[in-house]
């Protein structure tokens, strides 16, 4: 008789409970059975990279406060989650991210100002999503997931070496969508390792009323993955799990969820008001656990950047470039690409069915009539 139940692969490991970590709340190493934290450069990296994502979410906030975006939705407090995760990527992967993610793309490389044209209300996420093996922000929940797994199962096929890195939030992982992609990725055994940001809030709804799981890496046991349960405000915890997570799905052992544990600190978006559901104690709970805070001091106690005098010009131009950063993004977001309402007919169908040409004409109608 043919066998046809094959399981090549052992069943996977329990998440631990306590959440991977590396460096604690006061800047502390902590020693850990299975990780190590990466090297000094790449520590400075990352908070490099923290500090302009932080900077970059200050001033789309502002621009959506002023009407010149559409929504934003903040990561503020998620910065270590989001950089720890996308800094983990080799030349040749992929990222997958959400509305959530957009201090990820900058970390990843993708124009702060093109990074922000899906808030502006433009249709096109505004960059070349091949060049910067970057997905569209996604704003459909759990969706970019599956879109991860046939990326990397057809470039698996085509002999390429690519994993991916699929975003999602918390309530994201309650989506039928999340299901369907974890599901796939593990029978095929694509190398996408799904990073979900549990920031305790699916805008209104507490995490308690979303799931009834022991955390959420243990989603993945289910589904024959691996579960890591990390510390979502430890860049060096989170770079370090997603970085092992990444390998062992590229070599064949299988896709994995990496639950980082974090907070929103700011509101949903800037269409929200969150006092109407949270007690601010909470917030202050986390703002005490601030990524940038613990990677500051960590930088600082062990002389990362040199002596006292150096460290503090150090940090200094490490401000200057985010300020930068954030003053390009303010003065070339008004430049710009007068947006063409036309251009909703051209970037789906090669060949244009007739009735939308009809459609197509009737807008260029009206638009000649105003
Ligand atoms: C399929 C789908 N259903 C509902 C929504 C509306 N919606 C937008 S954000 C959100 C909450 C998402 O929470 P979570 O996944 O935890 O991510 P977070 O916003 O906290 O980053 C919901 C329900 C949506 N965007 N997509």
């Amino acid at each position: 008789m043919k066998h046809t139940d094959e399981r090549p692969r052992p069943a996977p490991a329990l998440p631990t409970r306590e959440p991977v970590r590396l460096v604690d709340r006061h800047g502390r190493r902590v020693g850990h059975s299975s990780f190590t934290a990466p090297d000094p450069a790449r520590l400075v990296e990352l908070h490099r990279a923290m500090l302009i994502g932080r900077r970059f979410n200050q001033q789309a906030g502002t621009l959506a406060r002023q009407g010149r975006l559409a929504v934003y939705p903040s990561s503020t407090g998620q910065e270590a989650a989001q950089v720890g995760g996308v800094l983990a990527l080799s030349d040749q992967d992929w990222l997958f991210p959400t509305y959530r993610d957009s201090v990820a793309l900058v970390a990843h490389g993708v124009d702060p100002v093109r990074t922000l044209t899906l808030f502006r209300g433009d249709w096109h996420c505004g960059y070349d999503p091949h060049r910067y093996r970057c997905a569209p922000q996604c704003t459909p929940l759990a969706t970019n997931a599956s879109h991860a797994v046939g990326l990397t199962y057809a470039a698996r096929r085509k002999g390429r070496d690519v994993a991916a890195l699929a975003m999602m939030g918390d309530g994201a992982t309650s989506e039928g969508d999340a299901h369907e992609a974890y599901n796939f990725a593990a029978v095929w055994n694509t190398p996408v390792v799904f990073l979900v940001q549990n920031n305790h809030w699916a805008i209104s709804v507490p995490l308690h009323r979303q799931t009834a799981a022991p955390t959420l890496a243990h989603k993945a046991v289910g589904y024959g993955m691996k579960g890591y349960h990390v510390d979502g405000n430890d860049a060096a915890a989170v770079y370090a799990v997603v970085s092992h997570a990444l390998a062992e799905a590229r070599a064949g052992g299988g896709p994995a969820i990496v639950e980082a544990v974090t907070y929103r600190v700011d509101p949903h978006t800037n269409a929200d008001a969150p006092q109407r559901y949270r007690d601010p104690a909470e917030v202050e709970h986390w703002k005490e656990r601030d990524p940038l805070i613990r990677s500051e001091r960590l930088i600082r106690d062990e002389g990362l950047l040199g002596d006292a005098e150096e460290t503090e010009r150090a940090l200094a131009a490490f401000g200057a470039e985010a300020d930068r950063i954030a003053d390009t993004v303010r003065e070339r977001l008004a430049d710009g690409d007068e947006l063409d309402p036309r251009s909703l007919f051209t970037d789906v169908y090669a060949t244009v069915p007739p009735l939308l040409e009809q459609e197509h004409a009737l807008l260029a109608d009206e638009l000649r009539e105003v």
